[in-house]
């Protein structure tokens, strides 16, 4: 049996790649476990300083496995499904302590299209498409939609896509802020790739506490958030790389950055 997750480690870029290319790589229990270890496992390995998430063959993700379990059947508990399979999966993303792009290669439905807006970057491919497919069998957007749809494109529009479940195209989404760059469908994972490897090389402690200030500004008044950044940046300010940061810029050289 193939890896539901297959998990390829190059110049300090780990890619993880939804392996079920058969149901549009469609998030069955075995699946989701894998996509939360290997989350673990790249945030943990210090040799993995940033992160690719795509989809094996055409889909990216076509998010609830429909076909598995008991899945529409008798009174499912979905809650409790959410809760263990998929909230520690879109939390690990957003606190992931280094850069985590999402490289759509397709259609991103459902919870896969969840997954997708969890990443720090999204870049997708010009044939992918998004889809709040919930309401379209009788669910409500789950895996953390709610939450960043509203303030990546606004409530009207965060409305319409979870009401009216229609296909997004990617240049539509790239218009309207859910997508950070559209490119040709051969060119997007060795872009995404190039640019991890890119981060890879840069300050990566500077972006995990970027990524730390900018989730908790999202509940923060000005005040608030302050403070947030003045703490985060004390903690900057103390690391190796603002040093070398500094002392490569006075010497007029490129910064050797160590992501401490
Ligand atoms: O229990 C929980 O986990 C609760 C959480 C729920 C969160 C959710 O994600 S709910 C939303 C679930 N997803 C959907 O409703 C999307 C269902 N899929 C589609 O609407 C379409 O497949 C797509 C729009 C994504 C793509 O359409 P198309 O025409 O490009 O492909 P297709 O022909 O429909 O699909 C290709 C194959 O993948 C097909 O299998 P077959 O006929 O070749 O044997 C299809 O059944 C399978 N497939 C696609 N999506 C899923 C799937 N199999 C299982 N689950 C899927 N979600």
């Amino acid at each position: 049996m193939s890896e539901p997750v297959l998990y390829h480690l190059d110049q300090g870029v780990a890619t993880l790649t939804m392996n079920r290319p058969e149901v549009l790589n469609a998030l069955d229990e075995t699946l989701l476990a894998a996509l939360r270890d290997a989350f673990a496992l790249a945030a943990d390995d210090e040799a993995v300083r940033a992160i690719v998430v795509t989809g094996a063959g055409r889909a990216f993700c076509a998010g609830a496995d429909l076909g598995a379990g008991n899945v529409g059947s008798a009174e499912p508990d979905l809650g409790e499904r959410l809760r263990r399979r998929y909230h520690p999966l879109i939390l690990a993303m957003r606190v992931c302590p280094k850069p985590v792009i999402s490289a759509v290669n397709g259609v991103a439905a459902g919870a896969g299209m969840s997954i997708a807006l969890a990443g720090d970057l999204v870049f997708a491919s010009a044939s992918a498409l998004f889809l709040q497919a919930f309401t379209r069998i009788g669910l409500i957007p789950d895996a953390g939609s709610t939450y960043f749809l509203p303030r990546y494109v606004g409530e009207m529009r965060a409305r319409a896509l979870a009401i009216l479940a229609e296909k997004l195209p990617a240049t539509e989404a790239e218009r309207i802020g859910l997508v950070w760059k559209v490119l040709p469908d051969d060119e997007l994972l060795p872009y995404a790739r190039r640019i991890a490897a890119q981060l890879a090389q840069q300050p990566t402690r500077a972006y995990a506490l970027a990524k730390q200030a900018l989730n908790a500004s999202l509940g923060n008044d000005l005040a608030t958030q302050l403070e947030v950044e003045a703490v985060l940046q004390t903690e900057a300010g103390r690391s190796e790389d603002f040093r070398e940061g500094v002392s490569a810029f006075r010497a007029k050289r490129t910064p050797a950055f160590k992501g401490r």
